[in-house]
């Protein structure tokens, strides 16, 4: 099958409403860029490198959890679904499920990424060719139609890995909970990745790598913000900070100007005092209880949990909650 066999639903986001939000963060205190700035090509591959980090257990640790209970998982999912990841990127943890579903209707890879996405779909696409590759380029957080199968799916099932939901507040990741279900429906399930609370220093150094690369990718966004935004963001005169906030059980990504500066975007000045903060990325971490109260607040009901030997990681089976 070549690329052009592949039929792209497109549901990508205007520029306007963007740059809205990107000022109002920045007129906001503290001053605020939503984590979705970090994934340009350079920040994408510089996530990808975190992923590979000694520090950074989260992917190999949820991979390791997917392999080892990849037969239950698909028994959850049974056959015959239709399969939609969201956030998919390249599709590397969605293959360890894949390999136990060969009557899947349909995958669905959501991501905003077009050119990321359709690179991904194409890989699963040939390494799987009995299975339908139905890409959507959309932005996620938002509603989206789902695209419809040649062959009738039983169920829907939302496939969520790598502790995304953690990158979004308390009320945004219950209205994103509640987005999977109204889009999976009364029958649908849900498998999600969520990191775990656990000492904070194994945490810290999660997010504050020896090589700098988590630094880079912190910086990256303002690299962005210069290049897309026309911005005038001097990169040496901000320092990447990733702090524990045992109170809010999450890691917070903060990029600190280490001066008083103003910075201009989309023509408006944004003043930053010396040692300002401007708070990047939360990363919340979970209980099996919290999550668990986030899910059923988003109309889930947890139904299985699978964790790795140390309990860094969970990943979790739910289905729709009956109304
Ligand atoms: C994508 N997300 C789950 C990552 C995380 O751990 O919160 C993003 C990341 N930020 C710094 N390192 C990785």
């Amino acid at each position: 099958m070549n690329r052009t066999d592949l039929t792209l639903r497109d549901c990508h986001p205007s520029r306007e409403p963007l740059l809205a939000d990107l000022l109002a963060g920045l007129r906001s205190r503290p001053k605020l860029i939503s984590p979705s700035y970090f994934y340009d090509a350079r920040g994408s591959q510089l996530f990808d490198a975190i992923c590979e980090l000694p520090e950074y257990y989260l992917t190999r640790t949820e991979s390791a959890i997917l392999e080892t209970h990849a037969a239950d998982i698909a028994r959850c999912i049974g056959e015959d679904a239709l399969l939609v990841e969201f956030g998919s990127g390249a599709s590397t943890k969605t293959r360890v499920l894949l390999e136990r579903l060969p009557h899947l209707a349909a995958y669905v890879p959501v991501e905003i990424s077009r050119s990321h996405l359709m690179d991904a779909a194409q890989r699963i696409s040939s390494a799987y060719p009995q299975i339908e590759v139905l890409p959507v380029c959309a932005d996620f957080t938002l509603p989206f139609n789902l695209p419809r199968p040649h062959r009738k799916a039983t169920r829907t099932i939302v496939f969520f890995p790598g502790s995304t939901l953690g990158n979004f507040d308390p009320p945004a990741a219950v209205e994103l909970l509640r987005l999977m279900s109204s889009i999976a429906g009364p029958d649908g399930g849900l498998v999600i990745g969520t990191d775990l609370v656990k000492e904070p220093a194994i945490l810290r150094r999660a997010y504050n790598d020896t090589a700098g690369v988590t630094a880079e990718f912190n910086l990256n966004m303002l690299r962005r913000l210069n290049r897309e935004f026309g911005a005038d963001f001097d990169l040496n005169a901000f320092e990447h900070q990733a702090i524990w906030n045992a109170a809010d059980a999450r890691i917070e990504m903060h990029l600190i100007s280490t001066l008083a500066q103003s910075v201009t975007l989309a023509g408006q000045r944004i003043e930053f005092a010396a040692g300002e903060r401007l708070v990047t990325e939360h990363s919340h971490k979970y209980t099996l209880e919290s999550f668990r109260a986030q899910a059923v607040a988003g109309g889930w009901t947890a139904r299985q949990v699978w964790l790795d030997d140390r309990g860094y990681f969970a990943v979790h089976y739910l289905e729709a909650s009956m109304v």
